[in-house]
């Protein structure tokens, strides 16, 4: 059996490799029902701006042992849905794959992101910092209707970017580009066929905590 070979990617900015149609249509169909799936266990909520409480316009669920949430309390990492109180659910093993594939990650990612965009969702220019590990990458994947993704350099005056991620597209963040400011300036609505209503999801994996040290062998 001969093993599907992956495109060489684009890289957009040192670290940061971008493949256009990673997966294809059947392959973009089989992540929807997964995600479906997990949304079923772990519904949607809309997360909150630190100390102001301004809701987010994009919606937002999560599977792995972790799970970003933001609320007037502040950003962090969970292992429980903020709104049901239930265990996020495993990641299909698609994403797992896919970060097999695509990251030179010596260890597991630990959460997923699932951001819902609709038309008018957007977000604004941010850095991920909430990790405890910048040195393993994060990996995003893109399905439905197309968005403008606005990417800069790691201080947020300074130039940008803009790139038009398309329905199965994935975007690896490693190196320098890890620490990047970028953000969606705008959705495309109507684009893509892949989902029943207008709009967007993007998963990101992120890898949260260092390995965990070995106890040292006794001398
Ligand atoms: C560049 N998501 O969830 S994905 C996010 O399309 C986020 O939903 C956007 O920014 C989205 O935090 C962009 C591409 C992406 C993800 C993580 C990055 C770009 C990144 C981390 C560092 C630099
Ligand atoms: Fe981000």
């Amino acid at each position: 059996m001969t093993l599907a070979s992956i495109p060489a990617p684009l890289e957009l900015a040192p670290g940061c490799l971008w493949w256009q149609g990673y997966l294809d249509r059947p392959a973009q169909e089989a992540l929807v029902a997964d995600i479906r799936e997990v949304l079923a266990t772990a519904p949607l909520f809309t997360p909150r701006m630190p100390r102001t409480g301004k809701p987010f316009s994009v919606r937002m669920s999560n599977c792995g042992p972790l799970g970003w949430v933001s609320d007037e309390s502040g950003y962090r990492y969970q292992p429980r849905h903020p709104e049901t109180g239930t265990p996020w659910p495993p990641f299909p093993a698609a994403l797992r794959r896919a970060w097999d594939e695509l990251s030179d990650a010596d260890l597991p990612p630990e959460a997923c992101l699932i951001n819902w965009y609709g038309p008018e969702a957007r977000m604004g220019l941010h850095q991920d910092r909430d990790e405890q590990e910048f040195a393993a990458p994060v990996l995003s994947l893109s399905l439905g209707d197309t968005a403008i993704f606005r990417l800069g350099g790691t201080e947020r005056r300074g130039g940008t970017r803009s790139i038009r991620l398309a329905s199965g597209d994935a975007l690896l963040l490693s190196g320098s580009s890890r620490l990047a400011f970028h953000g969606i300036d705008r959705i495309l609505a109507g684009t893509s066929t892949l989902l029943s209503q207008p709009g967007r999801i993007n998963l990101t994996l992120r890898r949260v905590h260092p390995a965990r040290e070995e106890p040292d062998a006794a001398l």
